[in-house]
């Protein structure tokens, strides 16, 4: 049997659908070639002295998992000299990278969060990379790129992708023809085609979301997330099933594959505080989720059209079934205007 490797299907990409130009094949390459070699750190566990906290914290303030810093360094390393990069930004780093001096520069933007789920690392649970490519404006010609180019929204997104370190090493990509899904097949070391043109399952009764924030939550998430768990007595007429990885890569995978709705919503007490970054973690996961025939809003609008104001700022995400997160929308206007 023929096997589609990730090589063969960008080559053809770019061949036969004149899609994608060669820069940004070989720039998904190459990140795809640093989640294999992260896949392998993730997989060496305790054996690799990759588990554990370090002592610094990241410009979220969250204290940095060694392996948050390892992922990073891979990333960072793989992508600086081939070419075709003008800038890196990523989770991690306060401030965008430069493609240093001595390399020749490209067109196109990266923005990746290394290790997302963090949490679940020391506790071997999925973890996963989110990547995000953008083109550098024209406006840039003949200078540095600096903060101010990234901050394009995610409808000018030329690529993005996740993969996923779990019972099997995952990368899902699209350069907007479609949501493909590639596995590591360690023994060969390439990434092989195992799911083509994947659109989501619609009128699944699952959703996920971290229940202990209810506190935090506005009075339309908390009255679709009740009705939901009133299941067949109430007014959905049909019960739900609830899931939390606490890892955005894994429960947005699962939604793909398997249908239902995701939300990490704003915190209603705080206006614009939320957990999820827009530029590296929304979204490219709009991105694939819209590809793969879902919506994804921030609760008001589509999280696609939110006007990016910093490279890490923070958005409410929900995202999924497209009835499920129209339903969301819908309730939060009602509230509006009760
Ligand atoms: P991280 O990028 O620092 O790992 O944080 C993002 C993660 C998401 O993957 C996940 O959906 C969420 O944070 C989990 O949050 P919580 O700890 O509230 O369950
Ligand atoms: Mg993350």
């Amino acid at each position: 049997m023929s096997r589609t490797t990730l090589t063969r299907f960008l080559i053809e990409q770019q061949r036969n659908a004149n899609v994608l130009p060669g820069e940004l094949r070989l720039l998904i390459e190459t990140v795809a070639r640093a989640c294999k070699t992260i896949s392998h750190a993730v997989s060496k566990g305790a054996l690799g002295e990759v588990l554990g906290s370090l002592d610094s914290e990241n410009v979220q303030g969250e204290i940095q998992k060694k392996l948050d810093v390892i992922a990073n360094e891979l990333l960072l390393d793989a992508n600086e000299w081939g070419g075709h990069l003008a800038a890196m930004a990523s989770e991690e780093m306060e401030t965008i990278h430069l493609i240093p001096n001595r390399y020749p520069k490209g067109e196109y933007l990266l923005l990746f969060d290394p290790i997302d789920g963090s949490s679940n690392i020391d506790v071997d649970l999925s973890v996963g990379t989110i990547f995000s490519v953008l083109k550098a404006p024209d406006a840039c010609a003949g200078r540095e790129v600096t903060e101010e180019d990234f901050l394009q929204d995610g409808r000018q997104q030329v690529a993005a992708g996740y993969a996923i370190y779990g019972p099997q090493s995952l990368l899902v990509l699209s350069v907007g023809t479609g949501v493909y899904e590639f596995t590591l097949d360690r023994e060969v070391g390439s990434w092989v085609m195992t799911d083509a043109d994947m659109q989501m399952p619609q009128g699944k009764c699952e959703f996920a979301i971290n229940m202990s924030n209810r506190r935090q939550w506005s009075p339309a998430i908390r009255r679709y997330v009740d009705e939901r768990v009133e299941g067949g007595a109430g007014p959905c007429g049909q019960d739900y099933n609830m899931r939390w990885t606490a890892s955005m890569v894994a429960d947005v995978h699962r939604i793909l594959k398997r249908g239902g709705i995701f939300m990490y919503p704003y915190d209603h007490r705080n206006p614009g505080k939320a957990k999820l970054r827009l530029m590296y973690e929304a979204n490219p996961m709009s991105y694939l989720i819209e590809q793969a025939g879902g919506a994804a809003t921030d609760g008001f609008i589509p999280l696609m059209d939110v006007p990016a104001t910093g490279l890490h700022q923070r958005v409410g995400v929900v995202l999924g079934d497209k009835a499920e997160v129209a339903a969301v929308v819908a309730y939060g206007k009602e509230m509006e205007t009760a």
